[in-house]
């Protein structure tokens, strides 16, 4: 089983929407945080094709760089949840 990986930013709220979504789900994760700076974040962008965080790569289930926090979120109810 592969770790579910957050990137992310510290104090961007719609990362913390989704770190709580993981935790209330009990969903094991690594974070990765990207630079500040958008023209550095090219691993984000490489995964995503965009620069905006949070993002989630969950292999398990062939997620490779999913953005948006509601949809990551709705994904993570519907694959984690009851
Ligand atoms: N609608 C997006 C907004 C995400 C967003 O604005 N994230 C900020 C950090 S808090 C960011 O990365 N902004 C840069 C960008 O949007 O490219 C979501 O809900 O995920």
């Amino acid at each position: 089983m592969t770790t579910l990986q957050l990137y992310q930013l510290p104090g961007c709220p719609y990362c913390a929407k989704v770190r709580h979504k993981l935790d209330e789900l009990g969903v094991d994760y690594e974070t990765h945080e990207v630079p500040s700076s958008h023209a550095d974040r090219t691993e984000v962008k490489e995964i995503s094709g965009q620069t905006g965080v949070p993002v989630v790569v969950d292999a398990d289930h062939d997620v490779d760089g999913m953005p948006e926090s509601d949809d990551i979120v709705a994904y993570l109810e519907e694959t984690y949840g009851a």
